[in-house]
């Protein structure tokens, strides 16, 4: 199998992404469907796409998906507050909470940042990136499944299976006790908060359309080996099926 990824960039700043674990006759189509993902994105277009294609060498693990629902805010605001709510059943601290959404709206990062879920310190070795979750694909029988569920509801189901098969890989692992994300793209007011407790809880009217900012908060039990975590997410193949 091999890990297929496309970064686009404009002037080093991030337009789009892609990627997925795919098998060797897959490649091209795949290379042709991420280029013509990355020059045609509502963030502007690219001057610089990065494509790589590398064979997976090590064992790839499996993991289910989380639970899929809904809640149908109508503002950011209530939003936030069903959010909060949600993390703070978790015990996670009003600290962390609100140190997650200060970085997800003011640090564009290409990664996630990873936040103590008591302290809302940082915990990402690289702040300026955050962490990447990589090396991730949905079962193709899976992912069918998941679209036709989700047809009627995601103004982009293929964002919402992409989404899905992060949280799923990123919950797998019992450091991490929760997500948030916001989407980057302007034009996508859908967000998520997961758990494993409450699953991958979509919540529309996150953010107010046309708002750049967006990303992703990984909420972590300390004390954990943060370097393991994070070689797990950026590195280790994972099926979600
Ligand atoms: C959903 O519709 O399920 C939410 C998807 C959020 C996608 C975030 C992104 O743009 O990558």
């Amino acid at each position: 199998m091999w890990s297929i990824r496309m970064r686009a960039s404009k002037e080093e700043k991030h337009i789009s992404g892609a990627e997925g674990i795919y098998s060797e006759k897959e490649i091209k189509r795949v290379l042709s469907k991420y280029l013509t993902r990355a020059l045609n994105h509502c963030r502007g277009k690219p001057d610089k796409i990065v494509l790589t294609i590398e064979k997976i060498k090590e064992e790839i693990i499996f993991v289910s998906p989380l639970k899929i629902h809904t809640y149908f805010s109508d503002s950011p605001e209530s939003a936030f507050y069903f959010i909060k709510d949600k993390l703070k059943s978790l015990n996670i601290s009003e600290k962390a909470i609100q140190k997650a959404f200060y970085v997800i709206k003011n640090c564009p990062l290409r990664g996630a940042t990873l936040i103590d879920y008591l302290s809302g310190e940082r915990l990402e070795r690289d702040l300026q990136r955050g962490v990447r979750v990589s090396r991730i694909q949905m079962d193709s029988k899976k992912r069918i499944e998941i679209i036709r569920k989700v047809k009627n509801i995601s103004p982009d189901p293929a964002r919402t299976v992409e989404a899905l098969t992060i949280a799923s890989k990123v919950l797998s692992r019992k450091e991490v006790l929760a997500e948030v994300c916001i989407s980057d793209n302007p034009d996508y007011t859908t967000g998520y908060v997961a758990s494993r407790d409450f699953g991958y809880l979509r919540i529309t009217n996150i953010k107010t359309q046309g708002d750049n900012a967006g990303g992703r908060a990984f909420f972590i039990k300390t004390p954990c080996e943060i370097d393991k975590l994070i070689e797990f997410l950026e590195r280790k193949p994972v099926i979600v099926k």
